[in-house]
């Protein structure tokens, strides 16, 4: 049996658009994962240092029967391939992928803190999430419809198809 997996996907440089619909299809092709959904693309204000571009975010839902850590590495590799330079924290970035959940697992392990330590203040990461798994809990932290409402004050902007 696998883990029940969520992947956020984010893009604020270069051709976001463009690279975080490759960045899904490069998630369908995982191996030893079952890809399950993609959420629509949304524009979202930069959160955190405040002076960047606005990003490109969508979530993924995969079933992985790959360790927890060799997801990590997979996603970094592909965060790698497309032009992922690391500088400070929260600076703009071409793809950053991050592991939101793995199953009911938690961890406080600084390499990967599951579930992801700020996902539930994060309406960039919730309104995604919500729109592919409404009923989802965020272990210690509630269902995401609640979390989501209580970030109303933080501006996305859900994109049509025709616009992506
Ligand atoms: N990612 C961050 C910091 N701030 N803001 C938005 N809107 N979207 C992001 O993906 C994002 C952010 C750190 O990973
Ligand atoms: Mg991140
Ligand atoms: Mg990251």
């Amino acid at each position: 049996m696998g883990q029940r997996c969520f992947i956020a996907l984010g893009a604020n440089l270069g051709d976001p658009l463009a690279t975080v619909t490759a960045a899904v299809a490069a998630l369908r092709k995982l191996p030893d994962t079952e890809f399950v959904a993609a959420s629509s693309l949304y524009r979202t204000a930069p959160v955190g240092l405040k002076h960047q571009p606005d990003f490109i975010n969508a979530v993924v839902e995969l079933v992985a029967v790959l360790p927890a850590p060799t997801l990590l590495d997979a996603l970094f590799s592909i965060e790698a391939r497309f032009g992922r330079q690391r500088s400070v924290k929260n600076a703009p970035r071409t793809l950053d992928l991050d592991l939101l959940l793995y199953g009911d697992a938690t961890s406080d392990d600084p390499q990967l803190t599951l579930p992801h330590p700020r996902l539930h203040e994060r309406a960039f990461v919730l309104a995604p999430l919500a729109e592919i798994a409404p009923r989802l809990v965020v272990p210690g932290r509630g269902g995401v419809a609640e979390l989501l409402l209580r970030c109303a004050d933080q501006s996305v902007e859900k994109l049509s198809p025709r616009t992506v």
